[in-house]
């Protein structure tokens, strides 16, 4: 780990502004492409999609406690694309959950760092996921519960567009917006790119915002970027402006960010990195962090 990061999470404060976001995140990628070509296995294009995003929530957002992962009133966060688990558990280690190295028994047998995330063995994994669709229906639930035990937890809910094809998340978007539990937050990780084909090739979904709306949802007034720290933060901001729930923000974003000859490729979802392309990745994710450092 480079200085400039671990004086960054030496930090006790977690409120890092739009810059030092960005650090993290690019540093973060260099950790999950690593993790991820030493053990052979496991889906860089989803994790690399969404790296900003769940930076964002944990490094600037969220109320949570390590020391506690299970405190009864913390926010909650739902992975809903559990397959995108090595962008959680960097995460959720360098949140300081558990052991960074830790992350590098993935996916051994016995490991708490399973494929798909496990609440039972993991600490701060708020629910396990890996089946696609469940996200929103569980995430629901524990918004329902915040209310009707006078809470108020936040509770997000991150979907690929590939859980949106699940005929369960569209049940869950219509019983939301008729219980309207405040403090609820679907977080759409927009890359237009699935396992074995584009949205398009699978199952058009547009217009999102519009089908949302009509669903009943109050979404905000535009696609922010999920690789651009400071529209992030602009996004935290909507969801704080006003209170008609449920809310729904969609973030545009590449698979595969961060890395050239992996952006936008489907095929890159769950290739094993083999040797030739890691030594090319790591370098342009390595550039990409000197860059972000030197703009601190
Ligand atoms: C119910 C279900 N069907 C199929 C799969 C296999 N699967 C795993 S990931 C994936 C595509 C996910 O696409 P998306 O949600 O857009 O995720 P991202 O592009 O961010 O990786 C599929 C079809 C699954 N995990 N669950």
């Amino acid at each position: 780990m480079n200085t400039r990061v671990k004086e960054l999470l030496s930090q006790p404060d977690r409120t890092f502004n739009a810059d030092e976001l960005a650090v993290l995140a690019a540093y973060f990628r260099t950790v999950m492409f690593s993790t991820l070509h030493d053990r052979g296995t496991g889906h860089w294009g989803g994790a690399a999609s969404s790296a900003e995003l769940t930076t964002a929530l944990y490094f600037n957002r969220i109320s949570i406690d390590p020391s506690n992962p299970k405190k009864e009133d913390r926010d909650r966060v739902i992975l809903s694309k559990g397959h995108a688990s090595m962008n959680l558990y960097t995460i959720l280690a360098h949140r300081g959950f558990f052991p960074t190295e830790e992350l590098s028994s993935f996916r051994k047998l016995d490991s708490r760092l399973q494929g798909h995330p496990c609440m039972n063995k993991l600490p701060g994994v708020d629910m396990s996921t890996g089946a696609l669709g469940h996200g929103l229906s569980i995430g629901l639930g524990m918004a329902l519960a915040a209310q009707l035990s006078k809470q108020h937890w936040w509770t997000y809910v991150i979907s690929g567009e590939g859980c949106l094809n699940e005929g369960q998340s569209w049940e869950a978007l219509m019983s939301a917006a008729k219980f309207k539990p405040e403090h609820f937050v679907l977080m759409i990780d927009y890359n237009k790119v699935q396992l074995d084909g584009t949205e398009d090739e699978i199952m058009p979904l547009g217009p999102l915002a519009e089908k949302l709306k009509a669903f009943g949802w109050n979404v905000a007034p535009k696609a922010y970027n999920g690789h651009d720290t400071n529209d992030i933060l602009d996004s935290f901001a909507w969801m704080d402006g006003d209170d008609v729930w449920p809310k729904a923000v969609i973030y545009d974003t590449i698979k595969g960010k961060g890395v050239s000859f992996t952006e936008g490729k489907n095929t890159w979802h769950g290739a094993v990195i083999d040797d030739a392309s890691y030594a090319k990745g790591i370098e342009e994710l390595n550039a990409d962090l000197s860059k972000k450092e030197a703009a601190l």
